[in-house]
């Protein structure tokens, strides 16, 4: 059975039902903690519990009490919060990470704790960022990702856990909106089209960064934990890629489906100091080959779904 622990966050609540619908409702328990309770089709499809990852016994008793062999571990504080509560960030992050692996380790559960474009910092190569380099990142996000490749990987080099993660782009999705990410504006500006308002932009023309549709995410991580373990020679954490591209060009994607949609700049300098120091476009070439990656949307057939749903989600 599996668990998803933060299954009511922007990845875990359509990360839930998705493996749900691949594996069976029943043998998906979906983590929750109190203040965040799954609600419709997310409570009533399955199993769920309350998993602070920062309680061991809490993780543990779940891991018993379901019988599970699998984990997604999806709890985090993203960028922009982080900076602001650095202290929890590292507990969450950090912490609890330190709880998942050694329930898994005594457990024999295999792990998936994401990693994030936010583990690379400015001083990587920017262009078709390579799957081995340089990680020194400023921000506290960045600082977590970073320890969970490697605390990832030490738990599988030491004690044989099957732990399997990605460097996940900005996240596109229109299920469950972001808790205070850099690239969150990827997601508002949808939004802002649909309900006709004029999207007030907080990051710089020009400004780069890898973004990929939430199917695709999800296909990423289920295809990872299926893989044939014979054939990863990385682990924690594989690049992923589908799409690189700055506000003007969405935007423009956009109006090409809404042509009197508007918008306007109001840079936010944290967001954009932190989306500076973040790849313009990474290298997932270890993916496709070690795991067969291949990402199905682009900008264009995005937009065309986005656009769809929400107008459907906002009517
Ligand atoms: C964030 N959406 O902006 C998250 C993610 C790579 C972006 O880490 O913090």
């Amino acid at each position: 059975n599996i668990l998803v622990i933060g299954a009511t966050g922007q990845i875990g609540s359509e990360l839930t039902m998705e493996l749900r619908k691949r594996y069976g409702n029943t043998h998906v328990v979906a983590g929750y903690i109190p203040g965040a309770e799954p609600k419709g089709e997310l409570k009533e499809s399955g199993p769920s519990a309350i998993v602070d990852v920062t309680d061991a016994g809490m993780i543990e008793s779940v891991v018993k009490e379901y019988n599970i062999d699998t984990i997604y571990n999806l709890a985090a504080l993203l960028s922009v919060v982080a900076e602001s509560k650095p202290k929890l960030a590292w507990k969450i992050g950090i912490d609890g990470l330190w709880n998942v692996l050694e329930t898994a380790r005594i457990h024999g559960c295999a792990v998936f704790t994401p990693s994030s474009i936010g583990s690379f910092g400015a001083d990587t190569p920017h262009t078709k960022t390579p799957q081995d380099t340089i990680q020194r990142p400023r921000t506290m996000y960045g600082v977590t990702k970073v320890t969970t490749e490697l605390l990832s990987d030490y738990y599988h080099n030491k004690y044989g856990v099957d732990t399997r993660a990605v460097r996940f782009p900005g996240i596109i999705s229109n299920v469950t909106p972001p808790g205070g990410g850099t690239t969150d504006y990827a997601v508002d500006i949808y939004y802002s089209a649909v309900k006709g308002e004029t999207f007030v932009c907080p990051i710089a023309k020009g400004t780069l960064m890898d973004m990929m549709y939430m199917p695709d995410a999800l296909n990423a991580a289920i295809s990872l934990m299926e893989a044939d373990p014979e054939k990863l020679v990385h682990r924690n954490a594989f690049n992923i890629a589908s799409m690189s591209f700055d506000p003007e060009t969405i935007y423009e994607a956009i109006r090409k489906h809404v042509p009197d949609f508007k918008m306007v700049y109001d840079v936010d300098p944290l967001k954009q100091r932190i989306a500076d120091s973040w790849p313009d476009s990474l290298d997932d070439t270890c993916a496709r080959k070690e795991w067969g990656w291949e990402p199905e949307y682009d900008l264009e057939s995005m937009t065309v779904d986005m656009l769809e749903k929400l107008r459907a989600k906002l009517k």
